[in-house]
């Protein structure tokens, strides 16, 4: 396959790692905190989680002192869950890497296609030739990925069975919340059944939901918002050279509006909307649409008929209305899914739809443009939900402005002019070569995940911190799964699942955008972050998102 110049130079790449990591892998001890409690329903999930509650937080260093014998050659095999996020490749190297440098002897294999290829039994064996054609690149092409989900016992047994077969001695899991919730599951399952297979999570997706107090961010966030950031700073130049249009940008997310939040403080847009802000104050979608409709004419009595709207591609279920509609739909679907599927035509299904939908949400549901109903009624995914990327809000706001915008018009109220654009930002920013951050970040994530199963460890989140620190200052170890757990109701049943993280309205990265926010409004404020850089001083290359530092107290 042809290289492009910046893949051939990016092999060369060398991940900054933090010091603990750099030395050699014999020297290289685990500390250990004293036990820990789960977020929420501490007794609940020390049932649950028999064997594997309340283990301390590890911490590596280095001890120059305490030479440790070589260890015996390690069995691994690691699976990529979920959506594509940048630097996967990086953290199946720096596991490599660990590995071999642990024993020459020591294998790694790749579950192909997601969690799916553990039941299939599919995998590869990663070797140096193949690990070095993917050191620093985007994409999870490497052993591709998949959205299969773990759940009955009969796969918990078959992932068992497969392992045993191939006599893993450890299983990393890089994916988001659920996948690590799959992993946490599957530690307890394994020591259950006697079984000494370990099982180590890595946290990555784009979304940038998973952390918490112990994870600071998951991987492919950074360059997911740097690529996105680009494209809206280049719209931005054009909607302020043109001066005729209105973009409105849909931003990936499945949930959280993270990814929203940290590009509106990079390209500071005229509005960006919040969907946890949103369900805050409770706002309708027309209460939604009047503050944009404000800001066009606030905007347009300046002579300035153009402007940037980011949404985020989760809002739809933030809206009050719309989440009681989206919630009854979702149970209408899951529970009559053979009868539904016989409706062919969309006239049937929305007529079948309509009659059983609760009075208020058949209201909302017929007062919605066709298009969107269809939507709404599309496949769900594999955990029974809408999928929000697939639905038009961005197109759903446009049409509702432009309405309202007609109406003033027609009234004397409106003497301007609003002509919109659409865009929907979301695949192209998760296969982008991974900047520097996220190269070293997961790298040193894989090489962790290494060091805890050396340690014997089985789980454990790979956590990487201080980030906001060089890389050199950055402090690796691990972090217990079901101290991230609690109870949540999933289709009728309290599950043990990890707390996704929302935005915080009152977190620092929300607040330096709301006190920005009206003038930015108003007045064409714009900043234009550019292409990712790869190679330059530190401060163009290497700092980490803006929602990082100021969630950390660094200067941003
Ligand atoms: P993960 O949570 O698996 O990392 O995926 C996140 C995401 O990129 C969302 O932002 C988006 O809604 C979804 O994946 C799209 O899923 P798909 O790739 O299946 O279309």
């Amino acid at each position: 396959m042809k290289k492009s110049p910046l893949q051939t130079a990016r092999y060369e790449y060398s991940p900054k790692v933090p010091e603990s990591l750099r030395a050699s892998l014999d020297r290289i001890r685990i500390d250990l905190s004293d036990p820990t409690e789960s977020v929420d329903n501490q007794s609940e999930l020390k049932q649950l989680f028999r064997h594997t509650y309340g283990k301390p937080v590890a911490t590596i260093s280095t001890d120059p002192d305490d030479r440790k014998p070589a260890g015996k050659p390690l069995t691994v095999a690691a699976v990529l869950s979920g959506g594509q996020a940048p630097g996967g490749h990086n953290v199946i190297a720096g596991l490599f890497d660990a590995l071999r440098g642990l024993n020459a002897d020591s294998r790694l294999f790749g579950f192909l296609k997601g969690p799916g290829g553990i039941l299939a039994d599919k995998a590869i064996e990663i070797t140096p030739s193949f690990v070095d054609e993917y050191r620093n690149t985007g994409g999870f092409d490497m052993i591709q990925s998949g959205r299969t989900k773990i759940e009955s016992p009969e796969q918990f047994a078959r992932v068992l069975e497969v392992c045993k077969k191939r006599e893993i001695d450890a299983l990393v899991i890089i994916g988001g919340d659920d996948s690590n919730t799959n992993a946490a599951l599957l530690a307890e399952y394994f020591l259950e059944q006697g079984e000494s297979i370990q099982v180590i999570g890595v946290p990555k997706t784009i979304d940038g939901d998973l952390k918490n107090e112990q994870v600071e961010v998951s991987f492919g966030f950074d360059t997911a918002t740097r690529t996105y950031s680009e494209l809206i700073g280049n719209i931005e130049r054009d909607a302020a050279s043109a001066r005729k249009y209105w973009h409105f940008i849909k931003l990936m997310g499945r949930s959280a509006s993270h990814i929203a939040l940290e590009c509106a403080l990079q390209t500071q847009p005229n509005v960006c909307i919040i969907s946890e802000e949103v369900a805050e104050r409770r706002q309708t979608l027309d209460a939604l649409v009047d503050s944009i409709v404000q800001v066009v004419r606030k905007r347009s009595s300046n002579g300035e008929d153009f402007g940037v709207v980011l949404v985020p591609e989760g809002l739809i279920e933030f809206i009050p209305e719309m989440k009681t509609l989206i919630s009854e739909l979702n149970t209408l679907l899951a529970t009559n899914h053979a009868h539904f599927s016989t409706l062919n035509t969309f006239e049937d299904q929305s007529e079948w739809v309509n009659k059983r939908l609760g009075r208020d949400s058949s209201y909302v549901f017929s007062s919605l443009p066709t298009e969107i109903q269809r939507q709404l009624l599309m496949d769900r995914d594999p955990h029974g939900n809408v999928q929000v990327s697939r639905i038009d809000t961005e197109k759903l706001l446009v049409t509702m402005t432009s309405d309202r915008l007609a109406e003033l018009k027609n009234k004397g109220e409106f003497a301007g002019s609003f002509s919109a654009l659409t865009h929907f930002f979301g695949y192209e920013g998760r296969c982008a070569f991974p900047s520097n951050f996220d190269a070293d970040y997961c790298y040193s994530l894989g090489f962790t995940a290494c060091v805890l199963i050396a340690g014997k460890l089985t789980g454990y989140l790979s956590s990487v911190r201080n980030l906001a620190s060089p890389a050199d200052q950055w402090i690796a170890g691990g972090v217990p799964l079901t101290m991230m757990m609690n109870l949540e109701e999933r289709h009728g049943s309290m599950k043990p699942v990890i707390r996704k993280a929302l935005v915080e309205l009152g977190g620092a990265p929300f607040k330096r955008f709301a006190a920005h926010r009206d003038e930015w409004a108003v007045k064409t404020s714009y900043t234009y972050p550019g292409a990712i850089q790869y190679y330059g001083p530190p401060e163009v290359c290497d700092t980490p998102s803006m929602t990082l530092r100021l969630e950390q107290g660094a200067d941003a």
